[in-house]
């Protein structure tokens, strides 16, 4: 089976593209091949700093590796914003649990999304950079809700539902999510060009 390598340090992540790519492709998180590395994601979009990720990897494996970069955007917070800085964002606003709660008192019903750039470096050959886009659209609740998930999942309900994605069960998250779409893309990719 095709083993790629993931290079992200979040296990959520891990878990969540397992799940897709199971019995499909072998993933490996860095732990499992013992790399240590926080590349600074110094990037102006997505696929950049998905770019800049397994780049940093590349140095110590000759697998193919694969990263995600992803992000919420919340309309009324300004344009693709916090997007790229989604993580940041929460860090400089007292935390994930503390800036969910402000969203949520201040932003309900504004219009959001999330997106997800998932890159593969070094499939068929040395130096090979493809890009797979995946989208999640929604709206911000107005409460904090659900147990499941990560990051803004408590507070982000995506179109056609009625309750945050963090109600949801794993499996239901991985058939709707951005990481879901962009990996969707991958798989159709790998199929096409006969790696899988
Ligand atoms: P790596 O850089 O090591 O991959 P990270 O968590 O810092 O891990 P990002 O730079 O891509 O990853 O930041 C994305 C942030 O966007 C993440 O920390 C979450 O806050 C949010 N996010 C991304 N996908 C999400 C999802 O499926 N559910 C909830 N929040 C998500």
């Amino acid at each position: 089976m095709l083993k790629i390598v993931v290079a992200t340090n979040n296990a959520h992540k891990v878990e969540e593209l397992s799940a897709m790519f199971e019995g499909k492709v072998e993933l490996l998180s860095l732990k499992d091949v013992g790399i240590q590395i926080d590349p600074e994601e110094n990037g102006k979009t997505y696929a950049e700093n998905a770019f800049i990720k397994a780049e940093a990897v590349t140095h110590f494996t000759s697998l193919p590796v694969m990263s995600d970069d992803s992000g919420i955007e919340i309309d009324e917070l300004g344009d693709h914003f916090p997007g790229i800085y989604s993580h940041r964002y929460a860090l400089e606003n007292g935390g994930q649990e503390k800036l969910n709660k402000f969203l949520s008192l201040n932003h309900a019903n504004s219009k959001a999304r999330f997106t997800c750039h998932i890159v593969l470096l070094n499939l068929n050959f040395k130096g090979e950079r493809l890009d797979f886009e995946g989208i999640m659209e929604g709206y911000i609740n107005s409460k904090v809700e659900g147990e499941h998930g990560f990051g803004y999942d408590p507070i982000f309900v995506p179109n056609g539902y009625k309750h945050s994605v963090a109600t949801l069960p794993p499996d239901e998250k991985n058939q709707i999510s951005h990481r879901f779409n962009a990996s969707k893309k991958v798989l159709k990719y790998l199929k096409e060009n006969g790696n899988i």
